[in-house]
């Protein structure tokens, strides 16, 4: 029985004074969550995790890593660099990042290795945009993205990843996979990870986001292959992220 894995992705939001009334909110209510619970910050706010959460159940990571170990890369943010501040885990190749910053597969495999040489759990993210999903390409897409990745790890790395199906149509859109749609990219992509590695699948923790919120998280949730959630807008409020690790445990 694979342990549920509830992760805010708070993007480009935040500021000291809010991120601590957040902070503290999830800490005062929390109780006892029976699933694993993070928050994956901006950079500048790694610091400020590691003095809040230290004494607490709760995780937390970057969003992005750069694939160099160090030096002149101007404004990228080193795995050793997140490790320094405690981080746990770390976001790779969200779709904001893919179709942003022009991230290819590979950029995100190589990054998916570098997280891992440093100790972090990497949460991989794959997904379809709408246009792909219409043209019957769900499975072929997030099969290359999830490929690339298992080219570039060892069967025993490879049981060390998170993975986070998030169909791009659905993020900060509102829109939700239904249950039964993000069960069946689920299931595909579990099959996918058997292919190589039968433990590897058993124990990697599939998350769903794309809009995960209080009213939806439940239903997700109880799917067989949905082992949590990244949680993007609900997890700015503390009232919300509590209801979905509640529906979690
Ligand atoms: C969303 O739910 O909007 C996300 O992108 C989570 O990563």
């Amino acid at each position: 029985m694979r342990r549920k894995l509830i992760a805010g992705n708070w993007k480009m939001n935040g500021s000291l004074s809010g991120n601590q009334a957040l902070l503290n909110g999830i800490k005062e209510e929390i109780g006892q969550a029976n699933c694993d619970v993070a928050v994956c910050v901006p950079a500048p706010y790694l610091a400020q995790c590691r003095d809040s959460l230290s004494a607490t159940l709760i995780g937390w990571g970057g969003q992005d890593l750069s694939v160099h170990e160090s030096g002149a890369y101007t404004g990228e943010v080193s795995a050793s660099m997140l490790r320094d501040f405690g981080a746990k885990y770390v976001i790779v190749g969200h779709s904001e990042r893919r179709s942003y910053h022009g991230e290819s597969d590979d950029a995100v495999a190589a990054k998916t290795a570098r997280a891992l040489r440093s100790g972090l759990v990497p949460i991989v993210c794959v997904g379809e945009l709408l246009s792909e999903r219409e043209a019957g390409q769900t499975a072929a897409v997030v099969g290359r993205q999830l490929d690339a990745v298992m080219a570039v790890l060892s069967a025993d790395d490879l049981a060390n990843i998170v993975i986070a199906y998030e169909p791009v149509w659905a993020i900060g859109t509102g829109k939700t996979a239904t249950p039964d749609m993000a069960q069946e990219v689920h299931a595909l992509l579990r099959k996918r990870l058997a292919a190589k590695s039968p433990a590897a699948a058993e124990k990697v923790q599939i998350l769903y986001g794309g809009s995960m919120k209080p009213d939806n998280a439940a239903d997700l949730l109880r799917m067989a292959d949905i082992d949590g959630g990244l949680i993007g807008g609900a997890a700015l409020k503390a009232s919300d992220f509590l209801a979905i690790i509640r529906a979690a445990s």
